[in-house]
């Protein structure tokens, strides 16, 4: 027998335990594990009833997703199931932590489910791209209904225990901690009521109820909407509308055929990169995993606008205290009102209850004076762009706060070196780069100073984890990673709309490759008067920056979705943004200006020259050492960006497409545009020249 799944009695009920960390998995071990305990325990006379219970940390989380891609081997998962749904005595699963895809279906498979009430069960393969593909799109309508199934199945989104129980999904839930102990006593239960084999798959009830009902439709056009781009969740409806269009065995084949057609499709090859993304990305290329990290029980923020006001609400949500800093009481008044009205508008949602609104703000203590953060263990800075301002800042911090302190800037471009330089104790100071609106963006891209200490690095990434931001560590440039890349998009999306393009065209191509909005209608949630700002900077301290029909929207007041006007036009309390011919107008007047002739321009020019140039500049942080690996640029671009995490983040993407074909093309470009930006990189040349991708490195 293998020695991940064992088979021993207790009594009269045989256990079948998994054991196979961290999540249990079901790889090839744990499937021939199970078959082999199930045979076990029904050849095992004083074994009335079977258990199925998990070591560590959780039930089962799934199939083993690092076997995808490999050659299937024998047994595989489905008929492993409708083994364990055949077997010859009672099968009882107990549950605890997460019963995830095909460890729910394992669970589905057993005749008896019951869990401790701090369990979620779910059917989350949608989020990478696939369908639940060993019956559970099947079984588990049999049991919660078409509407509930399809909810389940077609946003992945888990279910706790309790509500689990109410949905029929499971047959008892269970107080206490000790998942062995519950399962034991549950399964005697069964034993001692002598209650027989009872299979999912046999059940009618729901599948005639939900028979002929106009769910399917209603949720298809649901998902036109919702799921617009994807592939996955359509083929999920389509193998649960099988559960009631087919008998069990047929609906199981359809369910199959649908889950190889994902399989193969992109789409699973993206997301399930960006799975593994997300979790290398917290472990940092060099950095010892034995690092010490400092303690964070309290954090001091500068700056109550929208940046700092959604950082401390990261922190307040985790219950760390925060320590709110402005200059003027009148900011810090508005800053708080607008946290509290975030809170309660959650509060009107039904995401938080009162008194939990009422916790958070709780924690978060206005001030008006530096030396409150004397006992602080982390400031974060976010005030405006300004470096002489930071660098004030950051000598008054030096003053006042602890030894040990960590300092860290929310700067989105300024160059951490000079900011440290502020302070006696640049090993203590690093950029931590928060994403608008910062309470709901995931991304936290932390910059290393050249001095910064591996210690303050470490405790960095910690603190993405504990206020459950995806943490990526990067190094110190103009722009680091993300906005690096933003500036090379930006410039040629401008440059596009110069030549001849509308800023609906490019927006249109950026949307319909899968970002949430394009470059001009981010540049109107942003507000036109940002850049503006820092281009008119620039001009006073004599640099050469082109004129741009920006300017001229800035002068007129059109500053983007808070004017309702900007690159685009907006009606009262809607953010849709519709072409405005003023502004087409304002463009046309720009080009005669400039004495530029507008000429067609394709979409796939617009494809090509927004996107490689971001690659091509990718390749070259890459190549400087600003990212460690290609996949912390996908997860920066997917978390922070709204790159669609089903083309796997923007370098996974190139490789998709092929380097050689991209280096191509920027070449091309070099040579007809001209320009920095499209000087090919180094790194993408050396890749293409020795048949390598970014993904290789
Ligand atoms: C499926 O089941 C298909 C079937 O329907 C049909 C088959 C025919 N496989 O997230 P964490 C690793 S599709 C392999 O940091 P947490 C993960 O990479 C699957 N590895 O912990 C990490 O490794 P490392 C459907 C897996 O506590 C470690 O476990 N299931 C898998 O924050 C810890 O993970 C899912 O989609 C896996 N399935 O969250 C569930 N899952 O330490 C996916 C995790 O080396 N998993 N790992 O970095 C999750 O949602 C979360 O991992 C979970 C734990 C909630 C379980």
């Amino acid at each position: 027998m293998s020695e991940v799944v064992t088979y021993n009695r207790d009594g009269s009920i045989g256990v079948i335990t998994v054991n196979y960390p961290p999540v249990n998995a079901l790889s090839h071990a744990v499937r021939s594990g199970l078959l082999a305990a199930l045979e076990q325990g029904e050849q095992d006379a004083d074994a009335k009833v079977l258990l199925v219970v998990c070591e560590g940390r959780t039930f089962i989380a799934g199939a083993d997703i690092r076997e995808f891609g490999k050659p299937m081997q024998e047994p595989g998962l489905p008929s492993v199931i409708n083994r364990i749904e055949d077997a010859s005595k009672p099968v009882v699963a107990a549950i605890h932590g997460t019963a995830l895809g095909g460890g729910l279906e394992v669970a589905l498979g057993c005749h008896y489910r019951v869990a401790l009430a701090s369990a979620k069960v779910g059917l989350p393969e949608v989020k990478l791209g696939l369908l639940p593909g060993a019956g559970g799109t099947q079984r588990l309508p049999r049991l919660a209904g078409a509407q509930k199934a399809l909810e389940m199945i077609t946003t992945g989104d888990f279910v706790a225990a309790g509500e689990a129980l109410a949905l029929g999904i499971l047959d008892a839930v269970e107080d206490g901690s000790d998942i062995r102990a519950v399962g034991l006593a549950f399964a005697q239960q069964i034993a001692d009521a002598g209650k027989p084999v009872r299979k999912v798959r046999e059940l009618t009830d729901k599948i005639d109820a939900d028979k002929g009902s106009d769910v399917f439709e209603r949720f298809r056009a649901g998902l036109q909407q919702k799921a617009r781009g994807l592939f996955a969740p359509f083929k999920c409806l389509d193998a649960v509308e099988a559960a009631f269009n087919l008998p069990f065995f047929d609906g199981l084949k359809r369910e199959r055929e649908l889950f190889m057609e994902c399989m193969a499709s992109p789409q699973r090859a993206g997301l399930i990169h960006a799975f593994f993304a997300e979790r290398e990305a917290s472990k940092v290329k060099g950095l010892a995993k034995d690092t010490p990290v400092r303690d964070v029980r309290s954090v001091g923020i500068i700056g109550a606008g929208t940046m700092g006001g959604g950082i401390a609400m990261n922190f307040a949500n985790v219950g760390i205290p925060v320590i709110l800093l402005e200059v003027k009481q009148d900011a810090l008044d508005k800053g708080l009102a607008i946290i509290r009205r975030n809170y309660e508008n959650s509060a009107k949602k039904g995401k938080l209850t009162q008194a939990q609104v009422e916790e958070r703000m709780a924690l978060i203590t206005p001030s008006l004076a530096y030396e409150d953060f004397s006992q602080v263990d982390l400031v974060i800075e976010a005030v405006f762009e300004n470096m002489a301002i930071k660098k004030e800042i950051f000598a008054r911090l030096d003053e006042v706060c602890k030894p040990g302190a960590i300092l860290a800037s929310n700067t989105s471009t300024l160059d951490i070196d000079e900011i440290a330089s502020a302070t006696t104790r640049p090993q203590d100071v690093v950029g931590m780069h928060f994403f608008s609106p910062a309470n709901v963006m995931k991304l936290l891209e932390n910059v290393r100073g050249s001095q910064t200490s591996d210690e303050v690095k470490a405790t960095v990434m910690a603190v993405a984890k504990k206020i459950r931001k995806v943490g990526v560590l990067v190094g110190n440039c103009y722009g680091f990673v993300g906005n690096r890349m933003l500036h090379q998009r930006g410039a040629e999306a401008m440059a596009l709309v110069n030549e001849g393009a509308t800023p609906q065209q490019v927006d249109k191509v950026l949307t319909d490759l899968g970002y949430p909005m394009g470059q001009f209608a981010m540049s109107d949630l942003a507000g036109i008067d940002v850049g503006y700002r820092i281009r008119e900077e620039r001009r006073k301290a004599g640099e050469n920056v082109p004129a741009s029909w920006m300017d001229k929207l800035a002068e007129q007041g059109r500053l983007g979705q808070k004017t309702q006007a900007g690159v685009y036009k907006y009606e009262e309390g809607s953010r849709k943004p519709i072409p405005d011919p003023e502004v087409e107008q304002l463009i046309a007047a720009f080009r005669q200006e400039q004495g530029i002739t507008p000429r067609e321009i394709t979409d796939q020019e617009i494809l090509e020259r927004c996107m490689y140039v971001m690659i091509n500049e990718g390749a070259k942080i890459l190549e400087e050492g600003i990212a460690d690996r290609s996949l912390d640029i996908d997860v920066v671009w997917i978390f922070g960006y709204g790159f669609p995490a089903y083309r796997g983040g923007p370098m996974f993407w190139a490789d998709q497409i092929g380097l050689d074909s991209i280096l191509d093309t920027v070449k091309r470009f070099h040579d007809t545009l001209g320009g920095e930006q499209w000087k090919p990189a180094a790194l993408l040349e050396q890749l293409v020249r020795e048949g390598r991708k970014f993904g290789d490195l």
